[in-house]
């Protein structure tokens, strides 16, 4: 079986509330090893091709200025099924209900904005992994 990547945001709001070492623990007390990692800013290019299936949406604005708001850290993390693995871990998009154990559901909660505001991000099949590891840390 091949080792599988999977690209892994840490969004600002979890950089803001110093959450980036909780994550990482995460990642790796379930078993995945991360590969890659880096702390960045992101620009509203690399932002529009990261997010391009939710363009035209009515939260893809406030999601682009919210994930413009300060630094993130990018993460490549590889195992066995670690895209569904990961995805598992960070719990359902919208907070509130995410099942308490996971990310968003243990460290999230709705703040009444216009983007959901739920710490990570995961790729969520093999062909947006290669695509979004590929914007983050080219080929
Ligand atoms: P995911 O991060 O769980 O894969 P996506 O549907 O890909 O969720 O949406 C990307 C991000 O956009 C979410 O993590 C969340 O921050 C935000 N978002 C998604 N749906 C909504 C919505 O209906 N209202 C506000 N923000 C949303
Ligand atoms: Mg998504």
């Amino acid at each position: 079986m091949s080792t599988e990547k999977t690209l892994i945001l840490v969004k600002p709001d979890g950089v803001r509330r110093q959450l980036v070492g909780e994550v990482i623990s995460r990642i790796e007390n379930k078993g995945y090893v991360i590969t890659a990692m880096q702390m960045m800013q992101a620009d509203r290019a690399l932002l529009e091709r990261h997010y391009t299936e939710h363009q035209g949406k009515p939260f893809f604005e406030p999601l682009v200025e919210f994930m413009m708001s300060g630094p993130i850290v990018a993460i490549v993390a590889e195992g066995n099924r670690v895209i569904e693995g990961f995805r598992s871990l960070a719990g359902v998009t919208d907070p509130t209900v995410a099942a308490p154990g996971t990310i968003r559901g243990d460290l999230a909660r709705d703040q009444g904005t216009k983007v959901v505001q739920n710490i990570v991000h995961g790729s969520d099949s093999q062909e947006s992994a290669a695509r979004e590891i590929e914007i983050f840390f080219g080929k």
